[in-house]
């Protein structure tokens, strides 16, 4: 038997089932051994007193997607995966993106050619199915779904990208025969069209206004409809970037209800408030503005309380990155554009794992085995790549990353490795970091350099989702 090309030491390993302690043999990029005193590996590393889990997943980011206003993103696969690697995650799954009049086929091959030898890291693709012709749904989409693309996103808003409520209801069914996962950006467009002609007449231009336009009710009254017509049709669906309360009651409620309704939470539903947004003649603001937007501290107290409780399964970055300056990114309408006309979406690739560890696991609201489940085994599952994914198990890739703990780090853009001019979180503090990320067996990250390669990172194809369910909310029987 060949020697292991790696051995990590003294692993104090948590998968989202279990912690233990163990040597980890790795050899051509698999997890070959599990055990004590396993054989010496051509290299190793001693990870004694440290946490070794398994690399992170990102299910919910853009790359390089083409926009229709303008703007366009500052990371591509170059850019994306290496801040992807450096913040320990080990897999993305951007969205291939059908432009109204486009063949979603179209989308796909477009996508991939825009990833083409750029990938540090492994990569799926979601798709966004944005104009759903009858050749789309009788044809492309089953066929996409069942070459390995098992998962796409609808808009309810956009003017770009939303379904009719009709449309949403085909698409669901095909999803239900097909076997899909639906994720759904659930906010009303009708109202926040409403609301934004009034703001602007009353001459409310500045990015806060962006919050108002966006009012918790309007991502209520969405959750509630995706919810029902996901029970009409049948079928599961995931509710991304859940933002607070109201849409949580939701979702609570649906689970409740037995029905198969999966909840996403990002970082900026934790760490920002629309505060952010700043106040009347800031734009800088406008670094903020994403949507849903971000609430209040009670809020974002719910969305702690269900990350612990189970209501989230996964825990995603929606990393939408735009840069501040120049005419690319936040500025594509001018440097005083009203907040409508500034590109949605804020960076956080990075620093999505090491926040929700350091404030979540270090703080003492999750456990580490829930850490795990939230930002990569539950992933993997709900997009088909598990157990090639998302799990410390013989077998499964190489996909690891050592933790160090008690770095007292504060986030500066400056030791970021984005594209992005700014990060929404400069200056808040993090505990944590990872010391070596693998991405199949080899380094990406180690001691604070990047070593990962272009190109390295393959494409994988999606089996059919197998969601981990919801964890019924146990009521208390006094
Ligand atoms: N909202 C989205 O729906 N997508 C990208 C970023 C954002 O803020
Ligand atoms: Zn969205
Ligand atoms: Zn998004």
């Amino acid at each position: 038997m060949k020697p292991f090309d790696l051995v990590i030491r003294n692993a104090r390993c948590a998968t989202a089932a279990d912690v233990f302690d163990a040597d980890i043999g790795i050899r051509d990029g698999r997890i070959a051994a599990l055990g004590q005193g396993l054989a010496a590996g051509r290299e190793e590393v001693d990870a004694a007193g440290r946490w070794v889990l398994p690399g992170g997943i990102d299910g919910h980011c853009h790359l390089d997607q083409p926009m229709s206003d303008g703007s366009k993103m500052a990371d591509d696969f170059l850019t994306g995966t290496r801040s992807a690697a450096c913040g320990g995650t080990t897999t993305v799954i951007p969205f291939a993106c059908q432009l109204k009049g486009q063949s979603l086929r179209a989308a796909v091959e477009d996508y991939h050619r825009r990833a083409e030898g750029k990938a540090a890291i492994d990569y799926a693709f979601h798709m966004i199915v944005s104009d759903p012709t009858p050749q789309v749904l009788a044809e492309e989409l089953p066929a996409l779904i069942a070459e390995g693309y098992s998962s796409f996103k609808i808009y309810m808003t956009y003017d770009d990208l939303k379904l009719a409520d009709r449309q949403i209801i085909d698409v669901l069914a095909v999803a239900r025969d097909a076997g899909a996962m639906v994720m759904m950006h659930a906010e009303n467009t009708d109202c926040i069209a409403w609301l934004t002609e009034r703001l602007l007449k009353a001459g409310r231009r500045a990015p806060r206004y962006h919050a108002a336009a966006r009012p918790m009710l309007v991502e209520r009254e969405a959750t509630h409809r995706a919810i029902s017509y996901a029970e009409l049709v049948d079928v599961p669906i995931l509710i991304v970037h859940v933002s607070g309360r109201e849409a949580v009651e939701q979702i609570r409620w649906a689970q409740g209800q037995g029905l198969r309704i999966y909840a996403e939470t990002c970082p900026q539903y934790l760490f920002l408030t629309a505060e952010d947004l700043g106040s009347d003649d800031d734009f800088h603001g406008a670094k903020c503005i994403c949507s849903p937007p971000p609430r209040d501290k009670a809020n974002q107290q719910v969305i702690w309380d269900g990350l612990e409780s189970g209501v989230f399964q996964v825990f995603s970055s929606d990393h939408a990155p735009f840069r501040f300056a120049g005419p690319d990114g936040k500025q594509v309408a001018g440097a005083d554009a009203s907040f409508d006309q500034v590109p949605n979406g804020i960076p956080g690739l990075e620093t999505r794992l090491a926040l929700l560890f350091s404030h979540g696991v270090l703080g003492g609201r999750l456990d580490i085995c829930r850490f795990v489940a939230l930002t990569s085994t539950n992933v993997a599952k709900m997009y088909g790549l598990y157990p090639r994914k998302g799990s410390i198990a013989v077998g499964a890739d190489a996909d690891l990353v050592i933790w160090d703990t008690g770095v007292e780090r504060v986030i500066r853009n400056a030791d970021l490795h984005h594209a992005v001019d700014y990060t929404p979180y400069e200056g808040l503090r993090v505990d944590a970091w990872p010391a070596l990320t693998l991405a199949r067996g080899r380094a990406v990250w180690r001691d604070g350099a990047y070593l990962g390669e272009a190109g390295r990172g393959e494409f994988l194809r999606c089996a059919l989702p197998t969601p981990a369910q919801p964890k019924p909310r146990v009521e208390d029987p006094a």
